[in-house]
């Protein structure tokens, strides 16, 4: 009963205090205002992940006008910063930007493979996931907590091992504040249109569809989270891809390097993952040797 009210709570409170994406920093270099990245006017929800609407949204939320034609460039292995606003005509003291602290969940970072990022047409591509953060169980604190203390800013690597040209870069939020039943958990993404340069194009990533990687029964999509959560499954497994992987526990701020033999060898990966769970929270491919 308990849990129920909260539920209810958090969603009466906060049901317009939704997030966008809207712009993005290469080195620390601010690319400016909506250039790249295609955006919608409005700040509502995905929830169906079934929907086309999970890919790069725009759907049932169209893109702001004219939307951006710039491709921006990101060297391989650069430091990309993702920037989140409430809305797109930000106002100041507004307590919910960059998005409300009910708003809670893991952020995840995908890139696909496009002959032209500037194609409106997204279906059918394949994704592979460049970073994930999700609960911090010691503390029980997410990645939309982190997201709130950095002002809307995410931080994260381009893989240095992958092939050069253009990429759609889909990042992402899942707030789970409602998700104790599906649909339920709400969706926020936007896609920036990116070309990669310098990248050495030896590994073959494994990729998911999107729609297709989520479902509505995955255990970090259909999750009450108003409980003590002894871990937290981020959506779709996370697939090493370079050699080096970094396990970036947030709790101490150290981090663990593990060779991983194969960039798709799935059948490896399920005990990293289960000390994933428990321990980290954060995962990140790492541009160079620590
Ligand atoms: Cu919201």
């Amino acid at each position: 009963m308990k849990v129920v009210s909260l539920t209810a709570a958090a969603l009466a409170g906060s049901a317009s205090a939704h997030t966008i994406f809207q712009k993005l920093y290469v080195n620390g270099v601010d690319q400016g205002q909506l250039t790249g990245i295609r955006a919608p006017d409005y700040d509502g929800p995905i929830t169906d992940v079934t929907s086309n609407d999970i890919i790069c949204n725009g759907g049932i939320n169209p893109y702001h006008q004219p939307v951006s034609q710039a491709v921006i460039d990101v060297p391989a292995g650069a430091t990309v910063t993702a920037e989140w606003h409430h809305t797109l005509d930000q106002q100041p003291n507004d307590p919910t930007d960059p998005i409300d602290a009910s708003h809670k969940g893991p952020i995840i970072s995908y890139l696909a493979k496009v002959q032209d990022a500037t194609d409106m047409d997204v279906t059918g591509l394949q994704w592979f996931k460049i970073y994930e953060d999700g609960l911090t169980v010691s503390d029980q604190t997410w990645a939309v907590d982190r997201l709130i203390a950095n002002k809307g800013k995410v931080t994260f690597q381009i893989p240095s091992c992958i092939e050069s040209g253009q990429y759609l870069l889909r990042h992402e939020i899942i707030a789970l504040h409602a998700a104790s039943s599906y649909p339920g958990a709400q969706f926020y993404m936007e896609c920036a249109q990116i070309n990669i340069t310098g990248g050495s194009g030896s590994k073959s990533p494994a990729t998911v569809p999107f729609p297709g990687a989520y479902h509505g029964t995955d255990p970090g999509i259909k999750i009450n989270i108003y409980q003590t959560l002894n871990n937290y499954t981020i959506p779709d497994e996370f697939h090493a891809l370079c050699e080096d992987l970094v396990f970036s526990a947030t709790e101490s701020r150290k981090s663990h390097q593990t060779s991983v033999n194969s960039c798709s060898d799935r059948g490896a990966f399920p005990e990293k993952k289960m000390m994933y769970q428990t321990t980290y929270d954060k995962r990140q491919f790492l541009l160079s040797s620590v």
